[in-house]
């Protein structure tokens, strides 16, 4: 079967269990941790690049050995506390199976990058079985997600160069400042808890 209906079957069987698992959430705490969500299949030309800078031959063997998020899942949140619950959440699932995580807020990466990652094996009900398709969800907080978006933007103005010093310098400070926003908010809204009802 096409390697592409494949990973469109596991990008529906993600959306609704999270959706499922956001719902019972809600249902149960009156309140939503989660501020918006965005998903995308990798286009191939994508893929093939990933494969290229990590020394793969491009076969479909490789694409669907090595390229862990061509399924690509993201979670927003408003505060860094639900980045928390959320992770909870998904690790609360029947249907996915987390096989990695990479903690860049507890770690972040080098260029200042923050998120949470998890690696997961979504089942697909074929005719001749059940398949595992694998997935990468990313959450992070609306700060996160606002800094991420802009140095996407900057690397594409550098294809395939390293980012000039100058630039990585000020994205890197504007992460730390991100961070900082996160921590304020998360008081924020301990404060405003206060004043609840
Ligand atoms: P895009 O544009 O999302 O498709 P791995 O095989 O897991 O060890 P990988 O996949 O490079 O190697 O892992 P890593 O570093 O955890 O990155 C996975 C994804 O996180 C990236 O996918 C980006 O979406 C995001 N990411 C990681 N580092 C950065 C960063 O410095 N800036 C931004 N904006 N995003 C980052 P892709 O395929 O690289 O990109």
């Amino acid at each position: 079967m096409n390697l592409m209906l494949k990973y469109n079957m596991a990008m529906e069987v993600l959306c609704n269990d999270i959706d499922t698992l956001i719902k019972e959430y809600v249902n149960k705490n009156n309140y939503n941790p989660v501020n918006h969500i965005e998903h995308r299949i990798k286009t191939l030309k994508s893929a093939y690049d990933k494969l290229e800078k990590k020394g793969y031959e491009l076969t479909d063997d490789n694409l669907f050995t090595q390229i862990r998020d061509m399924v690509g899942y993201r979670i927003i949140c408003n505060f860094l506390s639900e980045v928390e619950d959320v992770v909870k959440l998904i690790e609360s699932s029947k249907q996915l199976r987390i096989i990695s995580r990479k903690d860049y807020i507890t770690h972040p990466k080098d260029s200042g990058y923050l998120s949470y990652h998890l690696i997961v094996e979504v089942p697909i009900y074929l005719s001749t079985g059940i398949e595992y398709i694998t997935a990468e969800i990313q959450i992070r907080t609306l700060a996160m997600n606002f800094w991420a978006a802009l140095d996407h933007k900057i690397q594409y103005k550098f294809p395939g160069e390293e980012i000039p010093t100058e630039v990585a310098d000020e994205l890197y400070d504007i992460s730390v400042k991100a961070r900082d926003l996160d921590t304020r908010m998360v008081e924020l809204n301990e404060i405003m808890n206060k004043y609840k009802d």
